[in-house]
């Protein structure tokens, strides 16, 4: 059977796909608006119709870009509030869910940065990596603490996230020097922290953050300086604690070259993994709202938040 899905849900689907709509947190609040839109939007004549077509449109949206849990655990969220024995109250509890979810996305990301601003001491030099929403609430509560922060931002080929970084943090008046990728370590002895995001968080305490992020973390370790994720518990992977492992998003090889530069190369191979994997040893701790955690207990939290539930929705009729 076909199931209708809303316009609204395409376009957001597409948008994540293609990365207009990027970043784990800012992700997982446009799926849950686009299930908001296929509830209003729905005209199911039955409540096992509505139910179909919240399935298809979490299908859709899920099926975009698969190393961000912060897409599933949105999913799994606004399920789980949906509720009732008719269209209408179905249609409600998942508008009132999505709702809900995004208003805790937003007060988990202050209450984050401003436990990871406690971290930072006036006058500190922080570098950091790709472009996280979670990572710059630590600065901007560090800066409305009244500390000074300068930073040293690396571009993060090939997507060059880094830029949105600097921007970011000129606009809030923070001195930025950018680096390319391969001169972080040089730079490593001139900053107090690394401060990165992440996609997804495993049970083991590994971080799935934007390539690099592993190798600047051994590199970290190495000069001593400390790197600590900031990480909202939606990016938790709960099927990690379950042995599952997280898939890493291969995108397309015209984002590490273009065409004609390859064509005058010659034949060669070009991969773009989007991400890579931190094991616990290498990173110093995890801040999420929920407090800052070493990244080997990360696990507690996790099944204190999930317990055994692993619940896809956009899989089975719910
Ligand atoms: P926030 C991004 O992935 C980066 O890897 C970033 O560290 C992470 O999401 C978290 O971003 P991409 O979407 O949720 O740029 O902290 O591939 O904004």
């Amino acid at each position: 059977m076909d199931t209708a899905v809303a316009p609204e849900v395409e376009a957001v689907a597409a948008d994540i796909a293609s990365m207009e709509t990027r970043g784990a947190a800012t992700i997982a609040r446009a799926a849950a608006d686009a299930l908001a839109a296929q509830a209003r939007e729905s005209d199911a004549e039955t409540p096992s119709e509505f139910r179909a077509e919240m399935t298809a449109a979490a299908r859709t949206l899920h099926d975009t870009r698969p190393t961000a849990v912060s897409l599933p655990n949105a999913l799994r969220y606004v399920f789980q509030g949906m509720d009732g024995t008719t269209v209408e109250s179905l249609r409600q509890s998942a508008v009132d869910s999505a709702e809900t979810f995004c208003a805790q996305l937003e007060r988990a990301q202050t209450d984050l940065g401003e436990i990871g601003a406690n971290r930072l001491r006036d006058g500190d030099t922080v570098m950091t990596h790709c472009h996280s929403t979670d990572a710059l609430a630590c600065i901007e509560a560090a800066l409305d603490q009244g500390k000074e922060l300068s930073a040293i931002v690396k571009e993060t080929r090939p997507r060059n996230q880094g830029h949105i970084t600097a921007q970011r943090l000129r606009e809030l008046d923070v001195p930025v020097t950018l680096i390319v990728d391969s001169a972080a370590r040089r730079y490593l002895d001139e900053v107090d922290h690394v401060l990165v995001g992440a996609d997804s968080i495993a049970a083991d305490g590994s971080v799935i953050n934007k390539i690099g992020t592993a190798g600047l973390a051994v590199s970290a370790r190495e000069r001593g300086v400390p790197i600590v994720t900031a990480a909202q518990t939606i990016k938790l992977h709960p099927d990690t604690m379950t042995g599952h492992t997280v898939e890493i998003e291969t995108r397309d090889e015209a984002e590490v070259i273009d065409d004609e530069s390859r064509a005058e190369i010659g034949e060669i191979e070009v991969e773009n993994p989007a991400f890579d994997v931190t094991p616990p040893r290498y990173m110093d701790a995890i801040v999420t709202e929920r407090g800052q955690f070493p990244p080997e207990s990360i696990v507690t939290l996790m099944r204190e938040l999930f317990g055994e539930a692993t619940a896809r929705p956009w899989e089975e009729p719910a």
